[in-house]
């Protein structure tokens, strides 16, 4: 029997997937997107397996749904899908939407060029630049980023004791500089970051509580940050961010590189105002702002805002059928 048709738009952020889903939502209950995103996981997840999971999708694969605003003052609402669940907030697959439901005429902004969109972990505000039918760029002003743990002290199985920083941007990143027992990220293979990222994950998850101070469905540290020397010019900084069981995002990470400039505002090397521009593993770059300062539950963070461009490739009609034995799909 046919559980669902599904068309979507395809596109690429700075080379990481964005797969916008524009039919067979399913009804969410609940007031806010927090609460429509636990609803889905409940009981609709078979749809983000289905669609991200290979034989379908890809470790990589990302996307979203958009949904009518949660608040008055909002354009929309974004659920955000991925082969690990589905992230409070995600920066590459916001840029990726708004270029793709723009360029498709899906959304039509109260006011030209600018949109407030409700997600999971909060409200965020985009402008983008257009040429004819064509999104050029994407600017997001995130949800309050903040550092949570600093020098925090794991063992990981194979390479030792690490120092490593914990700061949210959206979900909650371990942040990984170069010492001793790491040697930055352009001396190792994208292979031991796939090897070593899920073995420091479980030692800090095993070793430190995260959990947000306003909202308690976004807990734990989902995401790993391995950082540095960027190839790119103009780079700030490079990185890599292993999610889900064995993705590295392609694109520079926007809550990731959110996190990344909450981390370095409070250790002193970020100021108001400053830019920081952030490259993926494949050379492609974010350009962040720390645009303000504020505070979380009495914890000093920072409104970062993170500018990034995506590409629409095509558009495909996905059916998901209990006939196929991985109707659910599956991922190796
Ligand atoms: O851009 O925020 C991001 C993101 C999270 C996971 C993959 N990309």
């Amino acid at each position: 029997m046919l559980k669902g048709t599904y068309f979507c738009i395809d596109a690429h952020t700075c080379g990481n997937p964005v797969r916008l889903v524009t039919s067979g939502h399913p009804v969410l209950r609940g007031d806010s997107m927090s609460e429509k995103r636990l609803d889905f996981l409940a009981n609709h997840d078979w749809i983000r397996k289905g669609l991200m999971f290979e034989p379908r999708g890809h470790a990589m694969m990302s996307g979203a749904f958009l949904y009518p605003p949660c608040s008055d003052n909002a354009d929309a609402s974004v659920l955000f899908i991925e082969t690990s669940g589905c992230l409070p907030m995600c920066g590459h697959g916001t840029i990726g939407t708004v270029t793709a439901a723009i360029e498709s005429g899906l959304l039509t902004p109260k006011t030209p060029g600018e949109l407030t969109l409700d997600v999971p972990a909060g409200q965020i505000r985009v402008s983008y630049k257009q040429q004819g039918d064509k999104v050029l760029a994407v600017k997001l002003i995130n949800v309050p980023s903040y550092l949570a743990i600093a020098d925090a002290c794991v063992s990981v199985p194979g390479l030792g004791e690490l120092i490593i920083d914990v700061a949210y941007g959206g979900n909650f990143y371990a942040i990984v500089e170069p010492q001793a027992n790491f040697p930055g990220l352009e001396h190792w293979s994208a292979d031991k970051v796939l090897h070593f990222s899920p073995l420091l994950r479980e030692a800090i998850n095993n070793a430190y509580q995260c959990q947000h101070p306003l909202d308690n469905s976004i807990s734990g540290i989902s995401h790993v940050l391995w950082t540095g020397t960027p190839k790119t010019p103009g780079s700030d900084g490079a990185n890599a961010v292993f999610y889900g069981d064995g993705a590295i995002d392609r694109s520079p990470c926007g809550t990731g590189t959110s996190a990344r400039m909450a981390q370095r505002f409070t250790r002193g090397l970020l100021k108001q105002g400053e830019r920081f521009v952030h490259e993926s593993i494949i050379g492609s770059q974010f350009s962040g702002v720390v645009e303000a300062v504020t505070e979380v539950a009495g914890c000093t963070a920072i409104i970062p805002s993170i500018e990034g461009w995506a590409h629409v490739y095509g558009s495909n009609q996905i059916r998901i059928d209990d006939a196929d034995p991985y109707a659910e799909g599956f991922l190796v």
